[in-house]
């Protein structure tokens, strides 16, 4: 057996005057809990540093700016990479990135994977980036995360406590393909932070079942690599939108192990072997005998 002890660590709404220093506060709060809990790692949200900004158009580039980290860890995110090197705790944790690459600068939709020693062992930026590039005023409230971001590169593992890891971010989830590529490199587990509005404005026929489409997606993805998977939201109404919550953790069986039940800071906790991953590994999902990657060219082609 290889156990990982997994902690989701759902955060409950940030409000836009809260500060970082503040929410480090919640998430070392948290990250204490989980350790107590005798956690190897503690999962965070999606952009888990501020409110869940892209709802809103802004003019100013300076304003929105000032949700993104130019460092990692910068100077109100030390304290949670040094508890952790403390603890002896690992962390992913969502966040708004800024890098000034050859003079050009990027803005990214990120997470970083940091090991028990505080080092940051692997960065994702997100490939699927949700929603719309422009204003749309009829919508009770905007998604403008293709305006704010652009797109990662792809998705990558890391050999990391004690297993094969990934990381996923938010509207990911959706994609079988997000799964695919990490399971095509032995994944074992899928982290992801989300923040999901209950309410799709251009959709809102899916409302009622946003709960269902969440766990659908990562139980079918968990089942279908034969990888645990890790969902943690920001959940709760947050600037007048609500948000699910759900966050679980899921077996390579795709069943849900552990759940938060609330819709505010709550860690749901399960202790994983990630040798549970093999049953599928070589059985119904052994990619090497059973694929066909021949009947598949349409997915990469168009
Ligand atoms: N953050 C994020 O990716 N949220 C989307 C919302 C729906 S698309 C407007 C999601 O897929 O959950």
């Amino acid at each position: 057996a290889r156990f990982v002890n997994v902690a989701a660590g759902q955060l409950g709404p940030i409000a836009r005057a809260e500060t970082r220093t503040e929410v480090v506060a919640r998430l070392m709060a948290l990250m204490r809990q989980a350790h107590a809990n005798g956690c190897d790692i503690i999962v965070y949200p999606e952009l888990a540093l501020t409110t869940f900004f892209p709802r809103w158009h802004f003019e100013d580039q300076a304003e929105i700016d000032a949700f993104f980290e130019r460092e990692m860890p910068g100077p109100e995110t030390r304290a949670l990479f040094d508890l952790a090197r403390q603890l002896g705790i690992g962390f992913y944790l969502g966040y708004a990135e800024l890098t000034v690459e050859a003079g050009v600068t990027r803005r990214h939709n990120t997470s970083i994977l940091v090991d028990k020693s505080g080092a940051i062992v692997a960065k994702y930026r997100k490939v699927h980036l949700p929603g719309h590039a422009e204003h749309e005023p009829w919508r009770k409230f905007q998604h403008l995360e293709k305006r704010y971001f652009e797109p990662g590169a792809g998705f990558g593992v890391v050999d990391a406590f004690g297993g094969v890891m990934g990381m996923a971010i938010c509207n990911d989830r959706r994609w079988s393909e997000t799964y695919r590529v990490m399971g095509l490199q032995g994944v074992e587990m899928v982290m992801i932070g989300y923040n999901t509005p209950v309410h799709n404005p251009p959709a809102p026929e899916h409302d009622d079942l946003s709960l269902f489409h969440n766990h659908l997606v990562m139980q079918s993805g968990a089942y279908q690599n034969g990888t645990f998977v890790v969902g943690v939201a920001k959940a709760g109404i947050e600037e007048g939108v609500d948000h699910i919550g759900g966050s679980c953790i899921v077996a390579p069986s795709g069943e849900i192990i552990a759940r938060c039940t609330t819709k505010g800071d709550e860690l749901a906790l399960a202790r994983c072997d990630l040798d549970l991953c093999n049953s599928y590994k070589r059985t119904t999902f052994n990619f090497d005998i059973h694929r066909q990657p021949r009947a598949y060219g349409m997915i990469v082609e168009r």
